[in-house]
């Protein structure tokens, strides 16, 4: 386990879990936990023993955005400290060579909304809720709300959502698509364990590139999908898991795709 005072982290089966850690403010973002995250975050893609990254908070919250104890005198605008702080983070989540899990465990709100969306998988407890809360303080959704909200539920309705910040609630964002799992508060770490080490299983290489096309597809038309979709194909069946995946599907056994670190052609 490793502990910034804002960030604390542990490894577990090929899963890092990095928990926000600022309980008593629902674990708000200031600068200090921005930039730990972001560094926590790549530190885990240039690890190989890392295969799932999860992201979750510690306490009651998930995230609840922007510290507003934190914004007055930091001596930048808006835009510069997007830029520096923000924008960075969703940026090395988006393209981070592993699944990103966030596990909200609570209250996402503000740029913590925006968080709890950036995920390749979203898990949701059964007490967590999501709030757009930007327009309560009169700003605008940032840190990818506007990019991924409307993706999501249509124009409308996440107009409607930024626009009233109304909480929703962990049924209606299964129900909206704003998650993939619900699960029992008393059994959530436990449950986001199991998923992700169930990821963990996947092949990593595939799931990689797997991530590279559908983000290259969400900005794309259909002829970049299929060229992207080409090339990266020949990636993956060049790389050793397509050949154990193809031979355990012949020897109608499980495929094996976690392979010794150490070994030579991981
Ligand atoms: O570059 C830039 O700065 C622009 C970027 C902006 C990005 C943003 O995220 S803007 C949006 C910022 N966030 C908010 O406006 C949310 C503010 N918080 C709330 O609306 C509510 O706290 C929640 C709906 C999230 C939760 O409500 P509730 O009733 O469950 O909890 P609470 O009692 O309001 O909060 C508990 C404590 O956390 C409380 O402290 P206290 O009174 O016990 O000492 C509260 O002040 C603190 N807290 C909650 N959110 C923040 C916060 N402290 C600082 N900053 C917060 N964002």
């Amino acid at each position: 386990m490793t502990r910034t005072s804002v960030i604390a982290a542990h490894t577990r089966a090929g899963v890092r879990t990095l928990t926000l850690n600022r309980p008593d403010r629902l674990n708000a973002a200031n600068d200090e936990l921005l930039l730990a995250l972001t560094a926590e975050l790549r530190a885990a893609d240039a690890d190989s023993a890392v295969r799932v990254v999860v992201i979750t908070g510690a306490g009651r919250g998930f995230c609840a955005g922007q510290d507003l104890g934190d914004v007055s005198g930091r001596g930048m605008t808006f835009t510069e400290h997007l830029n520096a702080t923000y924008n960075p983070l969703i940026r090395t989540i988006r393209g981070l060579g592993k699944p990103v899990i966030t596990a909200v465990n609570g209250v996402a709100a503000g740029a913590g909304a925006s968080l709890a969306l950036s995920g390749d998988i979203r898990l949701w407890a059964q007490s967590a809720s999501l709030i757009e809360a930007f327009s309560n303080i009169a700003l605008v959704p940032d840190s990818g709300s506007t990019w991924f909200l409307p993706r999501l539920v249509g124009y409308h309705r996440a107009f409607e959502m930024m626009a009233l910040a109304e909480r929703v609630r962990a049924d209606d964002a299964l129900r909206l698509g704003l998650c993939e799992q619900v699960y029992p508060d008393n059994t959530f770490a436990q449950d986001v364990q199991a998923y992700a080490e169930r990821l963990a299983a996947r092949p990593a290489h595939a799931l990689n590139l797997t991530k590279q096309a559908l983000n290259a597809a969400m900005t794309g038309t259909l002829d970049q999908a299929l060229d992207e979709e080409a090339r990266l194909q020949q990636l993956a069946g060049d790389h050793w898991e397509h050949e154990e995946g193809v031979s355990a599907f012949k020897e109608k056994r499980p495929a094996q795709f976690m392979r010794d670190v150490n070994s030579p052609d991981h």
